[in-house]
């Protein structure tokens, strides 16, 4: 009996794959060598869950890589952590963390599946952290320094990500405090980490040209169309300033280089009402304009739209990093508030399920990008409590083929009116860590008791291996 639900097919050449990221899979953390991330102390003084032994990929990624590739999975994004290999941020590498990811893409060729590799994936080194992070200009050359010597040393690599999700990291450590430093409210470091992440993606992709590096590069942004609740003019202009936060300020700046005077406008509009400034040098835009045509890809990952109205108020936030339906606030003084659409449902995080947005999204950016390259949608996945069946076998997560299957069903008719979208990873391989809500928030194919570190497969998996086999 077949599991395909809308989705019959896969166009010839498309890419399936899946997803992880270092800190959120391999666990072993500060083992072997490597150094301190941005999260390991934040995580014990929060006292809420560790990053260990998370799913343990560290020891188990044989298995993990031959469950993808007997489910179908023939791309696999896997993350570089920096802090394993440069244990003090800059200077000497570590010989074991090296030698740990080219035996990872070792596994992964042997088994046919093509990596895609982050740079980094929102785990900054501790050293790194504590002189900045990414608001500090200094970080930008230790970065360009770290991707260098991983193009030279991993040449088995030929698909690279330089960033995965500068808004995330500048939204959840500077505005609503989840990530550390945990800030609330920093319009001004959101906007200089963001600009900062901007400028280091230009100066590697230039690096990775001018070394002569064989393969792809491209930079992975998080997208969120912004959508009015309330047809007025001041819902859409609220709508139209939390779209240029959340989107237009980052695809600015990597597909023009600079920002467009609207956008601009935009941005000005919010620093004023919320007392940010940020700096750009002279010839930081030069440099992103010089970038633009060197991006091989565009990565987007897509989980959810956002519905908002006018405010006026204070600010006021409260993530919901719990899965306690019904407890996420956020209201941005002078921007937007966000509020539920009652028309589309939403996950037990309070996430709208609305495949028509990532139609949208893709349709905008082609619309208003016209430099962007190829675009591979490098995350999209379903985060529920799954559970094990009576006999701890399997888990029946049909909620979540119907979720990849409906927004793969809305990615192919954005293909279909001319989008260039040539592949699909989905979030994530397995269950994993989650920054924010640890490990009741479970997304992958197969589930994984984080007791035991037993793999079981779900029915997602099983779908995943015959919608695979449609690609010619
Ligand atoms: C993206 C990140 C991933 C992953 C995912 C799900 O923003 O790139 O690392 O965490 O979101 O998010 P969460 O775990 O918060 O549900």
């Amino acid at each position: 009996m077949t599991l395909l639900k809308r989705v019959k097919r896969l166009p010839e050449g498309f890419v399936w794959g899946a997803a992880t990221a270092a800190y959120q899979v391999e666990g072993s953390t500060g083992k072997d060598g490597m150094g301190k991330t941005m999260w390991d102390d934040f995580l014990v003084s929060k006292g809420r869950f560790l990053p260990d032994p998370a799913s343990d990929f560290y020891h188990r990624y044989p298995e993990d890589i031959r469950l993808a590739a007997e489910h179908g999975i023939k791309a696999l994004r896997i993350s570089i952590s920096w802090a394993r290999v440069f244990p003090n941020t800059d200077g000497d590498p570590n010989p074991v963390g090296v030698k740990y990811y080219h035996e990872l893409f070792a596994e992964c060729r042997k088994h046919g599946i093509e990596p895609y590799v982050t740079l980094h994936h929102l785990d900054s080194p501790i050293g790194m952290f504590s002189r900045g992070d990414w608001l500090n200009r200094a970080n930008i050359d230790s970065f360009v320094n770290y991707a260098q010597f991983c193009f030279e040393e991993f040449t088995e690599v030929s698909q690279w990500f330089t960033i995965n999700e500068p808004i995330s990291l500048a939204f959840f450590q500077y505005v609503v405090a989840e990530f550390p430093p945990a800030d609330l409210f920093n319009f001004s470091s959101s906007f200089q980490a963001m600009h900062n992440m901007a400028l280091a993606h230009a100066r590697v992709v230039k690096v990775f040209k001018e070394g002569g590096h064989q393969g792809r590069i491209g930079v992975i942004h998080a997208l969120k169309p912004v959508y009015p609740i309330g047809d007025t003019p001041d819902n859409r202009h609220a709508a139209e300033l939390w779209d240029a936060y959340l989107n237009r300020f980052l695809l600015d700046l990597t597909f023009f280089g600079k920002l467009t005077d609207r956008t601009s406008a935009l941005i000005e509009e919010i620093c004023g009402v919320q007392e940010a400034s940020f700096s750009v040098e002279d010839g930081d835009y030069d440099e992103m304009q010089a970038a633009v045509g060197l991006n091989d890809y565009l990565g987007i990952n897509y989980y959810q739209p956002q519905f908002v109205q006018a405010y006026a108020g204070e600010n006021r936030s409260k993530y919901n990093a719990t899965g306690e339906k019904g407890t996420t606030t956020l209201r941005m003084k002078g921007i937007a508030e966000l509020v539920k659409n009652p028309d589309v449902p939403t996950t037990d995080w309070d996430w709208n399920i609305y495949p028509q947005g990532l139609y949208d999204i893709l349709r905008q950016v082609d619309a208003n990008y016209p430099a962007h390259p190829a675009i591979y949608i490098t995350e999209n996945g379903l985060g529920s409590k799954d559970a094990l069946n009576a006999a701890g076998d399997f888990v029946d997560d049909d909620d979540r083929i119907d979720f990849i299957d409906q927004h793969l069903d809305a990615l192919l008719k954005a293909r279909e009116d001319g989008v260039d979208v040539r592949g699909y990873f989905v979030w994530s391989l397995q269950d994993q860590f989650s920054w924010s809500n640890g490990y009741n928030k479970r997304y992958g194919l197969f589930y994984i008791d984080f007791e035991t570190q037993r793999r079981v497969i779900k029915k997602s998996a099983l779908w995943s291996k015959e919608i695979a086999s449609t690609i010619d």
